[in-house]
């Protein structure tokens, strides 16, 4: 009774698109969306979400149906969706002490939302798609759990007894109850084509999907509610939901929900935008209005324009040659001031040299004394001897006496002299080095100017000894 209605469904009206088409687009829809922690808002309600039945939500899950018989449960999007494809990522985990399952849990995406009612806790007759996770195997095959794809025109009553297989379109049989970790399944409606993929890895890191069934050329309504229900028999398991993630899928970004804006919004947006043209336009005229008659001096011309580029990089050489300048003549300073620093040194170099002419000079002086005081001495002997035979004589000085005295002086005079030649001889030879030419030491006097003076000294005090 079936076939005809599923045929009708399953509409082939339009061609077939590659399976291998990826979407172009990902959003995700947190309108369509629950996850933990913190799935509840205080008072126990679900955002976006609405519940039926027996229904209870923690922080971290929603369970549709607990380990009681004969309960139900149902959980619906608030809204219904505003896109054409999507993409599903559900969490669920199916747990009981029976060996066999209870019923089952199911995932929609329905015309009308299903509340409650026979298939799996929500309506029969729905209009759109149902996947169910059937764990009680009522036709004994030997196939359940399975994952059985359900489509249904709003006409089709679900045949329990067979669990749907007269009506199935794709399923698998897989072992989802009492697994350890959360059962991860996604669900992808895109082109057309329907796959339900389930996480089989047995690793926390292994995420893989592993294609369980695939309905190429579905029709479902273009817009729906999401919804998961859960119900149990005579016996009883836990059906819980622990994330439920929804994502619009789109080809181009002209289709995605991103670029489409509401029609109100739209015509709000364009209406706002014809007014602030006008207020646009209008503010210019004014503004052209009150400055028609200085446009021409404001705005400058193209010569205008190159004059003043070139003024302004001339401007910028002058201030280059500038500092240019300045640092010429900063340098010629320093050069000053290093050749001041090295006359000083020079200076001092040559004061050095003088002291120690000095201290070499006086060395020799006071070297040559001793030889100049014994010359003193035999002057000033030959000086007393010459006064003795003069007082001896008794006789007056006349030049006209006696040629024997006036040879006896002459010859005292030949000795007085070959005595001062040689003593200023041994002086010579003492003392042969100058004063150095510098005039950076005024105080230096020559020993040997100095003992020509003391020896013509001495040579007028005889000269006056002896005509006295
Ligand atoms: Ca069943
Ligand atoms: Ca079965």
């Amino acid at each position: 009774m079936c076939f005809p209605s599923l045929l009708l469904f399953l509409s082939l009206l339009s061609p077939c698109f590659p399976a291998q088409d990826v979407p172009a687009h990902r959003r995700f829809e947190y309108k369509y969306s629950f996850k933990g922690p913190h799935i509840t808002f205080p008072d126990g309600t679900i955002p976006f979400w609405e519940t039926y039945g027996d229904v209870t939500s923690g922080p971290d899950e929603v369970r549709l149906v607990s380990s009681l018989k004969n309960h139900k449960g149902s959980m619906w999007t608030k809204n219904n969706s505003s896109f054409s494809h999507w993409e599903v990522e559900m969490s669920i985990r199916i747990f009981g002490h029976g060996r066999v399952g209870a019923e089952g849990l199911a995932f929609w995406y329905t015309r009308a939302k299903g509340e409650l009612g026979t298939v799996y806790g929500s309506a029969d007759l729905w209009d759109g798609v149902a996947i169910i996770f059937d764990t009680f195997d009522h036709d004994s095959k030997g196939n359940n759990p399975a994952i059985v794809i359900v489509g249904n025109n709003g006409k089709l009553q679900y045949d329990h007894l067979r669990d749907g297989s007269s009506q199935s379109l794709g399923s698998c049989v897989e072992n989802f109850r009492n697994t350890i970790r959360p059962f991860r399944v996604k669900i992808t409606y895109y082109k057309r084509t329907l796959r339900v993929y389930v996480q089989i890895g047995f690793s926390p890191g292994d995420r893989a999907y592993e294609l369980c069934a695939e309905v190429p050329n579905m029709v479902i309504p273009s817009t729906g509610y999401f919804g998961i229900s859960a119900a149990t028999s005579a016996l009883a398991d836990d059906h819980d939901v622990l994330s439920f993630m929804v994502y619009s899928l789109s080809t181009t970004w002209e289709e995605s929900p991103r670029a489409q804006i509401p029609k109100d919004e739209k015509e709000r947006f364009e209406k706002e935008y014809e007014e602030f043209q006008k207020e646009l336009e209008k503010n210019m005229q004014d503004f052209q209005k009150k400055n028609s008659v200085q446009d021409e001096d404001e705005f400058e011309s193209n010569s205008q324009r190159e004059l003043e580029m070139i003024i302004f990089g001339q401007t910028r050489l002058l201030e280059e040659v500038r500092v240019l300048r300045t640092r010429l003549n900063m340098t010629l300073a320093e050069q000053v001031r290093h050749k001041s620093i090295l006359s000083r040194l020079k200076a001092n170099e040559t004061t050095t040299v003088s002291l120690e002419y000095v201290h070499r000079s006086l060395e020799s002086i006071t070297n040559g004394m001793p030889d100049l005081l014994s010359k003193i001495k035999e002057l000033k002997g030959d000086i007393k001897r010459i006064a003795k035979d003069l007082s001896s004589s008794k006789t007056p000085i006349s030049t006209s006496n006696s040629p024997s005295n006036s040879n006896e002086v002459k010859e005292d005079f030949s000795k007085i002299r070959k005595s001062l030649h040689h003593l200023m001889k041994s002086l010579a030879s003492s003392h042969t080095t100058k004063c150095p030419s510098s005039n950076t030491h005024s105080s230096c006097l020559s020993s040997g100017i100095f003992l020509t003076f003391l020896l013509l000294q001495c040579v007028c005090t005889v000269a006056f000894m002896f005509y006295r």
